[in-house]
């Protein structure tokens, strides 16, 4: 793999996905029944007519929509690098002003503006790379789309592909400027040929643009891993997690099983440690304000992340720590091993890491802490910091362990 063109994307670590269609305005619901599944799927999962669900866009107003002030938190107050949204989900529905399809949030909307456009705006004004998710086999609104769960063998997906999927990606990428990624998803039955088909589009209009690993047929330029599953070690080639913050991508107003911020920020680090990208999920409502909790969990873990950048970003995968630490997760870079402690602790004990140590300070603000290294009477070697009273208290800071050698020298468990 060309390593200049996949360079930011190894160094992005974080990143922001938007699910917004035309599914945020059921909110899990239609016609008094629930869906107990991703609320982005319920066209498919309630069987609603095409015909019915078209004309859903009649009221996307969009009253609450502000792509800027969403862009703006993702970079200024969640610390996040690239954003990846949704312009066209399973159920069809063109988040752009499609040329191709007048099922589109231009002209078939009372809202009637271009909210990739103003995506595009925002991205550039604030720094952010822009990435596409496009679905690209299943179209549950052309008839000739696959659609999971439902006979689709006499489907001409020839017909669909021509006329438009590869016009519509064609749009997508002359259209706004520079994309950063081609996020596709649910390659279904596509072949080879068809997957590299679409591969060839994005790289001879934006060569530098990256395609996600679900185009299928393993010819991604990275591994997207299964939603909310997270490697348990680094993999051998660049790869991201999209993951969710309750359980859907879409908007549900019936879902509040939302994650703990805590939680999120452990899984962050364990995904920065083991070499991946974290893609995490808002799915702002029908009138595009993003709920209320998503924002609150973001904002946690994004003061951790901006107050310890350092520890975080531009760190590189590292040999495993033989011992499994509750309290702790960590991250390397040259010479520099960062302890992250995520509970109260009296004093940083890092049992068989060998290294001599230089010095040790508070990430958030470089306040020096004492530290040192020895081998334990059983004679393992140790690591220590010690804490001030005031720290001993608290929780969710990053210690950063300066280190005579390059890289930390993790020593194997002998008892
Ligand atoms: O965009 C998000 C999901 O909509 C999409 N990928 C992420 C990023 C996705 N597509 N497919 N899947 C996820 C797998 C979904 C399987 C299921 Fe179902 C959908 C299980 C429950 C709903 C299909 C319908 C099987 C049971 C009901």
């Amino acid at each position: 793999m060309n390593n200049t063109k996949m360079q930011w994307f190894k160094d992005a670590k974080y990143g922001l996905f938007i699910h917004w269609g035309l599914f945020s305005l059921l909110a899990g619901e239609y016609n008094g029944k629930r869906t107990d599944h991703i609320a982005e799927w319920i066209m498919n999962y309630l069987d609603i007519p095409v015909e019915e669900y078209r004309k859903l866009a009649a009221s996307f107003t969009a009253e609450k929509f502000n792509a800027d002030e969403i862009v703006r938190m993702a970079k200024e107050e969640w610390g996040m690098k690239y954003l990846v949204f949704t312009t066209k989900h399973h159920e069809g529905f063109a988040m752009w002003n499609s040329g191709c399809s007048d099922y589109n949030v231009v002209k078939a909307t009372p809202y009637g503006k271009d909210v990739l456009k103003e995506f595009q705006t925002a991205c550039e004004k604030y720094g952010l790379a822009l990435g596409l998710y496009y679905s690209q086999a299943q179209d549950w609104d052309d008839p000739d789309g696959y659609m999971y769960g439902h006979d689709n063998s006499r489907k001409n997906f020839r017909r669909y592909l021509d006329e438009k999927c590869i016009p519509q990606l064609k749009e997508l990428l002359t259209g706004y400027g520079k994309i950063s990624i081609l996020w596709f998803d649910t390659p279904m039955d596509m072949t080879e040929a068809e997957s590299g088909e679409l591969a060839d589009i994005v790289r001879t209009l934006q060569p530098e643009c990256i395609i996600s690993g679900r185009i299928g047929n393993g010819i991604g330029d990275y591994l997207t891993t299964g939603d909310n599953f997270i490697p348990a070690m680094p993999l051998e080639r660049d790869w991201e997690v999209p993951a969710t913050l309750n359980d859907t991508w879409g908007y549900n107003k019936y879902d509040n099983n939302w994650k703990d911020p805590e939680e999120i920020l452990r899984l962050l680090l364990k995904i920065v440690r083991r070499g991946g990208n974290y893609l995490l999920n808002i799915g702002p409502d029908g009138q595009g304000d993003i709920p209320r909790q998503s924002i609150e969990i973001l904002n946690t873990v994004g003061k951790y992340v901006r107050e310890n950048a350092d520890a975080v970003f531009g760190t590189k995968t590292t040999d495993l720590y033989p011992y499994d630490l509750n309290w702790a997760e960590l991250t390397a870079k040259e010479h520099k091993l960062f302890v992250h402690v995520l509970k109260p602790i009296t004093r940083v004990e890092l049992l068989n890491v060998a290294n001599t140590v230089r010095r040790a300070y508070l990430v958030r603000n470089g306040m020096e802490l004492e530290c040192r290294s020895r081998n334990i009477c059983e004679g393992d070697p140790i690591v220590e910091v010690e804490l001030p009273e005031e720290l001993r208290q608290q929780k969710n800071y990053a210690v950063c362990i300066e280190l005579e050698e390059e890289w930390p020298v993790f020593e194997p468990i002998r008892g």
